[in-house]
C-alpha cells in the first residue's frame, strides 16, 4: 500500500496534507451519517472534496471579510475573478424567494511584487466576493458546488495572508510553516516511492525521464513552490493535455500522440481551477454562442452537478438517464418529428458510475443532421485510452482525477475540436470571453503530479482489470460495471485508442446489500469522495452522490447499494490480497 488506509472518520486523504481532496468515510453507516448530518460524523469533518466542503482556511478568510466589509447579518462567498462572483450574484437574485433582496459585489487586490526577489512567492491577484444576507447561504453554496469556480483553498490561503497579514498572520504562517514542511517531504518521498512502486508492476522506469523528473522539482520548487513559473507550468499542462509534451518510450503510444497533436493546438487547450468550471463554462458557451437557446440533453445517467448545471443555468434539459442506443432511437425520433429543438447535448464517455458508453458516432451525425452541439466529459475515459475529440465540438475533463492522481489539487480542462463545424463561433468566444483563473500555486502542482500519469494510467488500467477478474469470480457479487464488461463495449472500442485500456473506475452490486455494506466496512482501502487518486479509493457511490434521491436513480439503473472502486497503482498482488480477503468476511454473511 502506498499509504496504509486510515479508518478513522474524518481523516484527510492523503493523511496530514493540508489541501487533500478526498476525506475519510470508513464505513456505509458512516457515509449515511455524513449525508444525514449526524454529529457523530460531522463533528469530525474538518475536510472533505472542495466543492462540498469549503476549506477552512477558505472559511476564515469569509470571516475576515464579512468583519471587515460586511453589513449587519451579511455572509459572503469568495470567487477568483470579478465575473465569477457576479455570476453567483445572478444566480443568488434569479433563484431566491425573497424579495428585493440586496447581494453585493465586492472586488479585492492583493499587492503586487515590488522586487525581484518578490517574484517568486508574490502574485497580484483579485478576488470578487458576493455579499448577500446570511439566508441566502444555502444559494451561495449551491452555486459554489454546481459550478465549481469558488477560489481554491491555496488562493485562499495565500489572499488570507496578504490581506490580512495582522488578523490572520500568525495562523497563516503557522499553516504555511507546515505546508513547507509537508511540501518538503512530499518532494523528497515522491520519486523513490513512484520508482518503487513501478518496479514492483514490474515496468521498469526510463532513467532519463526520472533523472528529468528529479532536477525539475530540485530546479523549480526547492523547497517552496516558485510561483513566477505558473506561467510555465500551465502551458506545460496545456501541451501535456493535447498529447505534444512528454516524449514516450513506446513507440505506438508516440503514434496516438502524432495522430492527436496533428490537428491539435495547445491554443485550444482552456484549463479552469476545477473539472466542474471546465463542464459550466462548455454550457456557459452554448448558451452565448446559441443565438436562441433552447434547451439541452443530458444524455446517459451523469455526475450530479452536470445535471444540475444542465436543470438550474439556461432553458433546461432532457434527461435521457439510460444514455443507450434506444434512448438515440428516441431523441433522433423527436429531433426528426421537429417536436424538439436542442442546442447541446452533454455526455460522459464512459459515464459514471455505470461505465457505459454511448454511440458517439452517431451523436456526431445527429448534430451534423439537427445542429447541436456535443459536449463530452471524458474524465473516466482519460484522454490516452479514448479518443472523442473527433466526435465532440468540446471536450470536457477533470483533471483532479487520474491526470493529478495526488488528491492534493483540483484542474479542469476544456477542449476545442479544431475540425468541428462550430469551432469558429466557439474559438471567438473564449477568445474574447475566457478568463484564466487557475491559481499559479494549483497549477505548478498539477504539473508536477500530471508527469507521470501516463505511467500510472498504464498500471492502473492492468490493475483494474485484474480486479475486474477477481469481482467476476465471486460468488457473491452480482452484477460487475466495467467498460469491458458493459453491453456497449463497442461504443468504448470506436473511441478507443489502438494501444488503450478500460481504465481504472469500476462499481459492482452484491446478490445480498447485507453483503455490500460488510464488504465496504471490512475492505482495507481509503474510502471516501473522488477517483482517479494513485491509491484504490472506494466508496458507496448511490448513498455518497444521491442519498436524498435514492428512488429516483433506481429508474436509471444505478441501485442504491452500489460500491464504486477506483483502482489505484498499489502493488497488484496485495491490492486483490486485500480485496479477496473482504469478499470473504462478507460471504460468510447470510
Ligand atoms: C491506455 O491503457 C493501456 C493499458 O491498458 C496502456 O497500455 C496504453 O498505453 C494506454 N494508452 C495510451 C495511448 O497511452
Ligand atoms: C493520520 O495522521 C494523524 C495525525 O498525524 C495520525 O494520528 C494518524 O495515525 C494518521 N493516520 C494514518 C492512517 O496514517
Ligand atoms: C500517490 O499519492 C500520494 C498522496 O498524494 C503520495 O503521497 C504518493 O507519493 C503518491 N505516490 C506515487 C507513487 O506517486
Amino acid at each position: 500500500m502506498l499509504q496504509l488506509p486510515s479508518q478513522e472518520v474524518g481523516t484527510p486523504i492523503p493523511n496530514n496534507t493540508a489541501h487533500a481532496i478526498s476525506v475519510t468515510l470508513p464505513t456505509w453507516e458512516a457515509t449515511v451519517g455524513y449525508e444525514e448530518g449526524q454529529e457523530w460524523v460531522t463533528s469530525k469533518m474538518n475536510s472533505g472534496y472542495p466543492r462540498f466542503f469549503i476549506h477552512l482556511i477558505i472559511q476564515d478568510l469569509a470571516k475576515a471579510i464579512e468583519s471587515k466589509y460586511g453589513r449587519e447579518g451579511e455572509r459572503c462567498m469568495i470567487f477568483p475573478s470579478y465575473n465569477t462572483a457576479k455570476r453567483c450574484r445572478e444566480f443568488i437574485k434569479q433563484k431566491t424567494e425573497t424579495a428585493n433582496i440586496l447581494v453585493r459585489v465586492l472586488r479585492l487586490r492583493t499587492p503586487a511584487p515590488t522586487t525581484d526577489f518578490e517574484k517568486s512567492s508574490v502574485i497580484e491577484s483579485e478576488i470578487g466576493i458576493v455579499l448577500f444576507p446570511a439566508s441566502e447561504f444555502p444559494l451561495a453554496k449551491q452555486y459554489w458546488q454546481h459550478s465549481g469556480e469558488g477560489i481554491s483553498s491555496r488562493m485562499g490561503e495565500y489572499v488570507l495572508k496578504e490581506l490580512f497579514d495582522n488578523e490572520g498572520k500568525d495562523q497563516a504562517r503557522a499553516r504555511s510553516r507546515n505546508k513547507q514542511e509537508l511540501q518538503a517531504q512530499s518532494i523528497q518521498k515522491k520519486s523513490p516511492s513512484i520508482s518503487a512502486s513501478m518496479r514492483s508492476n514490474s515496468l521498469g522506469q526510463n532513467e532519463e525521464a526520472e533523472r528529468e523528473f528529479n532536477t525539475f522539482i530540485e530546479q523549480k520548487y526547492g523547497r517552496v513552490l516558485d510561483l513566477k513559473f505558473s506561467k510555465e507550468a500551465k502551458m506545460a499542462l496545456r501541451r501535456r493535455i493535447c498529447g505534444k509534451a512528454d516524449k514516450s518510450h513506446n513507440q505506438e503510444e508516440e503514434m496516438d500522440k502524432a495522430r492527436r497533436g496533428k490537428f491539435l493546438s495547445e491554443t485550444d487547450v482552456y484549463l479552469y481551477p476545477t473539472g466542474m468550471a471546465s463542464i459550466f463554462n462548455a454550457h456557459q458557451a452554448v448558451l452565448a454562442v446559441e443565438e436562441n437557446p433552447k434547451k439541452s440533453v443530458c444524455f446517459g445517467f451523469p455526475y450530479v452537478d452536470t445535471l444540475n448545471i444542465l436543470k438550474k443555468f439556461g432553458p433546461g434539459c432532457y434527461f435521457l438517464g439510460h444514455g443507450d442506443d434506444a434512448s438515440l432511437d428516441t431523441l433522433e425520433a423527436e429531433l426528426k418529428s421537429g417536436e424538439t429543438e436542442i442546442s447541446a447535448l452533454f455526455c460522459e464517455c464512459p459515464s459514471n458510475p455505470l461505465l457505459k458508453t454511448p454511440d458517439l458516432q452517431r451523436i456526431k451525425a445527429l448534430s451534423e443532421k439537427y445542429n447541436f452541439l456535443v459536449i463530452v466529459d471524458e474524465t473516466v475515459g482519460n484522454f490516452l485510452n479514448i479518443s472523442v475529440l473527433p466526435y465532440a465540438d468540446m471536450v470536457v475533463s477533470s483533471l483532479t482525477k487520474v491526470f493529478s492522481g495526488d488528491s492534493n489539487v483540483m484542474g479542469g480542462s476544456l477542449i476545442l475540436n479544431p475540425l468541428s463545424e462550430n469551432y469558429k463561433r466557439l474559438k471567438q468566444y473564449f477568445d474574447e470571453n475566457y478568463e484564466d483563473l487557475y491559481w499559479a500555486e494549483d497549477a505548478l502542482y498539477l504539473e508536477r503530479n500530471s508527469r507521470d500519469f501516463e505511467a500510472r494510467a498504464r498500471i492502473i488500467d492492468q490493475n483494474a482489470e485484474e480486479v475486474v477478474k477477481l469481482l467476476q469470480d465471486s460468488d457473491i457479487i452480482s452484477e460487475v460495471f466495467y467498460p469491458r464488461l458493459s453491453p456497449s463495449k463497442h461504443h468504448y472500442d470506436t473511441v478507443k485508442t489502438p494501444n488503450g485500456g478500460y481504465g481504472g473506475l469500476m462499481s459492482m452490486l452484491f446478490k445480498e446489500p447485507r453483503q455490500a455494506i460488510t464488504f465496504f466496512n471490512a475492505v482495507n482501502l481509503h474510502k471516501g469522495p473522488s477517483l482517479g487518486t494513485n491509491f484504490t479509493l472506494a466508496c458507496p457511490y448511490s448513498i455518497l452522490a444521491h442519498y436524498q434521491e435514492l428512488d429516483e436513480i433506481e429508474k436509471w439503473g444505478v441501485d442504491r447499494n452500489l460500491v464504486r472502486i477506483s483502482i489505484g497503482i498499489e502493488d497488484r498482488d496485495e491490492l486483490l490480497g486485500v480485496l479477496r480477503s473482504s469478499l470473504e468476511v462478507a460471504a460468510k454473511e447470510e
